[in-house]
């Protein structure tokens, strides 16, 4: 059985991954808009990627005998400057559910829950792909400065993520 403390950390933690959700899902919006069909493509799936993440938590949550509850879902920003700009929030954003993540692994460590603290390992690792992930595109954006050829050839290679 989940403890009332871990129960409502991970229903808040649903609430974070369905955010996530949608402000990638804003970025695709604002890709689209900017034409960067292959940022819109990439963006797609990541925001699909954190509807999955959010019900890994509640599956868990129901495997655990807890009980789901739905919070309202906060607007997301959905105006850059740049792809860059973009780019950037997304990175930050990803720092910002690492710590989450940690803290919920300390939160069940101190609860003595052995099963939560297993089943968020995989948020864990997971963190360290998408900070990766965000970093390795932000860095590229940042050698890419203003040159319009790079910011094609960037979207062409964004536009192929399987
Ligand atoms: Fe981007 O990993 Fe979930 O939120």
């Amino acid at each position: 059985m989940l403890s009332p403390k871990i129960e409502k950390a991970l229903n808040a933690q649903i609430n974070a991954e369905l955010f996530s959700s949608y402000l990638y899902l804003a970025m695709v919006a604002y890709f689209q808009d900017t034409n960067l069909s292959g940022f819109a493509h990439w963006m797609t799936l990541q925001s699909q990627e954190e509807t999955s993440h959010g019900m890994k938590f509640f599956q868990h949550i129901i495997e655990r005998g807890g009980r789901v509850t739905l919070e309202v879902i906060d607007r997301p920003q959905f105006e850059w400057k740049s792809p860059l700009e973009a780019m950037e929030a997304a990175l930050e954003h990803e720092i910002y559910i690492t710590k989450r993540i940690n803290d919920l692994v300390d939160l069940a460590m101190d609860e003595k829950d052995h099963a939560t603290a297993s089943f968020l390992q995989w948020f864990v690792d997971e963190q360290v792909e998408e900070e990766d992930n965000a970093n390795g595109i932000v860095q590229k954006l940042r050698m890419i400065g203003d040159h319009p050829g790079g910011l094609f050839m960037l979207d062409r290679d964004m536009g192929s993520r399987a």
